[in-house]
């Protein structure tokens, strides 16, 4: 498409929404704002950079498709690469598994700063601002229970290790003059029935105590809840309730992962909630098939309701938007476009919501008038706002970037074997 005829859509749409009470010029200010925090972790099927142990804790990549980052500097080539083709100034989420280690061993609880030194600084020559996650799961001391455990020896190994990322978040939030949201996701849990759920809960909440007892105003400590793991599926220690209350009763950021849910669970009815009660979310942005699968993230009705619902609970400004989801069967660069700008479609398809006018008519009980507009809302041209969006920061347009992964493709990844 001509960037005279992308422009010629924009305006009519940019009337047609205005009709209906919408500013589009507004909503695309707002999209452009609105950061994601990419998973470093696609890249390379969450391997990171230790080596020594296959992907644990109950999460699964499926598939080898050919062109996996093998190392640092790969990861950050396909980073880099992957920017081109967003629009907007976005964040990185690293797990402590990737740190810079120089291929040393450098065990969990023993990792520092000076790990992520080269990250800080990569970071801030490509305008990059950093998240962080500690690394509980591919460990020879990850097991069934982590930071739950009974045993004083494992569970003091992943308090230090926790409170070390602590640290490393606070450092990189100070480097970069904004908080670092760090994230703790433990898959702590048992495959067959347990009769102490009660206890490894305690155990949980005690050892959570103890890792944010120190104050490290550089960084925001978030809690990730989830259903259940692979080899874990008759019990999760940080279930949504666990994570709910003490979320709640720390005033404690609660980590959202669309796939950590029921099948038929509505995860968007979950936000007005949770909104009530924690002082903000982070958000795990995924696709589960069945199962908490982690398909690349679309634009599909789940994803559009999450962030609709954020909006109309007044959220947006209290959520962190990261993604969480590895494909390893399609070319891994493809998948993280695709899910990127499926969320951002996702976020401006919330911001041109003709919310006002929806709520006047909800208030006067005209119930009727306010399922028309929701359901004609959907057939506005919200496509060519995207387009116009993309344009204006100078990245391809509609499936033009498919050419542009097919080439990286050529040139790097189908020489990584
Ligand atoms: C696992 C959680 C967690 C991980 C990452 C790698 O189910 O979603 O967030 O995916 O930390
Ligand atoms: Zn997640």
């Amino acid at each position: 498409m001509k960037d005279e005829q992308i422009k010629k859509a924009y305006e009519i749409a940019r009337e047609r929404y205005a009709a209906i009470g919408v500013d589009t010029d507004k909503a695309l200010d707002q999209l452009q704002k609105t950061q994601i925090s990419l998973h470093c972790w696609q890249t390379d099927d969450v391997v990171g950079f230790e080596r020594n142990e296959a992907l644990s804790g109950g999460i699964q990549t499926t598939g080898n498709y050919p062109g996996r980052a093998r190392n640092i500097d790969e990861v950050r080539k396909d980073l880099e690469f992957v920017k081109t083709l967003i629009a907007g100034d976005h964040r990185l989420n690293v797990h402590a598994i990737y740190g810079d280690f120089g291929g040393k061993p450098v065990d969990r609880d023993q990792i520092e700063v000076s790990h992520f030194q080269s990250w800080i600084d990569w970071a801030k020559a490509n305008n990059m601002k950093l998240d962080f996650n500690s690394s509980s799961f591919s460990h020879p001391k990850s097991g069934e229970l982590t930071l739950s455990n009974p045993d004083k020896g494992i569970r003091d190994f992943w308090i230090e290790h926790t409170k070390r990322c602590r640290r490393i978040s606070d450092a990189m939030g100070k480097a970069q003059g904004d908080p670092c949201i760090m994230n703790i996701w433990v898959h702590d849990g048992s495959k067959d029935m347990t009769v102490e759920r009660k206890r490894y809960r305690e155990i949980f909440a005690e050892s959570l105590d103890e890792i944010l007892k120190e104050d490290l105003p550089g960084m925001k400590t978030c809690l990730e809840a989830k259903l259940f793991g692979i080899g874990l599926e008759s019990y999760t220690v940080g279930s949504h309730d666990f994570v709910a209350g003490y979320c709640a009763t720390r005033k404690l950021m609660y980590t959202l992962d669309t796939g950590h849910y029921e099948m038929t669970e509505n995860v968007a009815d979950m936000i007005a909630s949770l909104l009530l009660f924690v002082p903000e979310l982070m958000l795990h942005v995924s696709r589960p098939i069945r199962w908490d699968s982690d398909h690349v993230t679309i634009m599909n009705d789940q994803t559009l309701d999450l962030f609709k619902e954020l909006r109309r609970a007044d959220g947006l400004s209290r959520a962190h938007i990261g993604l969480d989801y590895f494909d390893a069967s399609i070319n891994r660069i493809g998948a993280y476009i695709v899910g990127t700008r499926a969320t951002q479609k996702c976020v401006l398809s919330a911001l041109l919501e003709p919310l006002d006018k929806l709520r006047q008519y909800e208030d006067k009980g005209q119930n009727f008038e306010r399922l028309a507009l929701i359901e004609e809302a959907k057939s506005m041209p919200f496509g060519a706002v995207f387009d116009y969006f993309n344009l204006k920061n100078n990245v391809p347009v509609g499936e033009d970037f498919i050419p542009a992964i097919q080439q990286y493709e050529k040139d790097v990844l189908s020489k990584r074997c």
